[in-house]
């Protein structure tokens, strides 16, 4: 982004052209579930701070060091299972609500067809909210399709923990089951360097696999089901395509340093559209953006959709 924005965290602007947004989008980073108890990745609290980026996130560690990429992988799924979605993913979940988009987002060129809600992490936590609000009476009035669009127009680009990858036949699987190999049932903090026998990490068939070579049970090694540095991130095309039509793009809890996530609000901006960051405190994208408001998400979000609900409740009464 080159244009430099003297940016407003005014909430009732901001909610004004929310109010107004024929097409939002959402994009989420780390801070979104901070207040459910996950490290962020980046600043002084975060993962990266104790642990070498390149030694469990990139393809080459992977293949150098898979115990290692294993052992990380496990204590961060671990905790995240262990997580519940925070106030920030629940407010963001109503969204998917027919109900609340005709209350909150009345211009909604499509008002059938949910935000684009791009999410960076793989914890499942947004998932985990939307799942549980589609189970409230408010979503009886959606039809199948409908609910349908609320989980294809929500993107784990960075993929997902509870979704592993089999090196060897290549079969993705989807699960929650903890620990996915018994060597992770012991604590891992007491085992130090020692190295643990590629046998012994999670493979596909499972831990009692016993010889077969069927397609999903083919005893190969199993890959967690996340975007590495140097891997191009998931649903790019299908993104660009959303993204160019997107007015309002809502950038909350990521510190933007991460590429391509990090120019989603350039291309919004390029194409007319108001960006509005909602973060702990400053981030790489504040002059560019035109709303900032700092401070918790899980405060911040609620106190901005709650004023909206306020604003346009106002306005639907004169
Ligand atoms: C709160 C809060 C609260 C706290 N409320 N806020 C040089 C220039 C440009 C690009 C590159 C370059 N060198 C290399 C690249 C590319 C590279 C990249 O961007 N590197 C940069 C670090 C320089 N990118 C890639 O490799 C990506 N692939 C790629 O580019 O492919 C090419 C391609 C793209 C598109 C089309 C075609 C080709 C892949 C990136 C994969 C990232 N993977 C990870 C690891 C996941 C695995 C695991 O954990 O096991 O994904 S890294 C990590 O960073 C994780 C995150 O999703 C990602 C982003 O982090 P995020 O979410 O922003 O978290 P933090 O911690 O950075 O920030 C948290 C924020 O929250 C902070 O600002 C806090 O203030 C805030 N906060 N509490 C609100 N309560
Ligand atoms: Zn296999």
């Amino acid at each position: 982004m080159s244009t430099s924005l003297t940016s407003s965290s005014d909430p009732d602007a901001f909610c004004r052209i929310l109010a107004s947004s024929k097409s939002l989008g959402i994009l989420t980073g780390a801070g979104l579930s901070a207040a459910s108890g996950i490290e962020t990745y980046r600043g002084v609290d975060g993962q990266w701070n104790h642990t070498n980026p390149f030694e469990v996130a990139s393809l080459r560690a992977w293949n150098e060091n898979p115990d290692r990429v294993w052992t990380y992988s496990h204590s961060r799924r671990d905790a995240c299972l262990r997580a519940s979605p925070n106030a920030a993913h629940d407010a963001l979940a109503t969204l998917s609500l027919l109900s609340t988009r005709k209350r909150l987002l009345p211009s909604l060129t499509d008002p059938s067809k949910p935000p684009l809600y791009i999410t960076q992490n793989i914890d499942g936590l947004c998932r985990r909210a939307i799942d549980s609000i589609m189970k409230t009476p408010e979503a009886e009035e959606m039809d199948a399709d409908e609910k349908k669009l609320v989980h294809e127009r929500h993107i784990e680009m960075h993929g997902s923990m509870y979704r592993v990858v089999c090196t060897q036949c290549k079969c993705i699987k989807w699960t929650e089951e903890n620990p996915l190999a018994p060597i992770f049932a012991n604590d891992t903090s007491t085992r130090g360097d020692e190295k643990i026998p590629i046998d012994q990490l999670p493979r596909c068939g499972g831990s009692s696999w016993s010889g077969s070579n069927r397609y999903g049970r083919c005893g190969g090694l199993l890959r967690p089901g996340v975007v590495w540095f140097g891997e191009v991130p998931e649903n790019q095309g299908e993104i660009i395509r959303h993204l160019t039509k997107v007015d309002v793009l809502l950038v909350i809890g990521t510190s933007s340093l991460v590429h391509p996530a990090a120019s989603y609000a350039g291309t919004v901006k390029k194409n007319g559209g108001t960006v509005a960051v909602c973060n702990l405190g400053p981030t790489q994208i504040d002059d560019h953006a035109d709303f900032v408001f700092h401070g918790p998400c899980e405060k911040t979000i609620p106190m901005l959709f709650k004023r909206l609900g306020q604003i346009n409740d106002a306005q639907a009464s004169a």
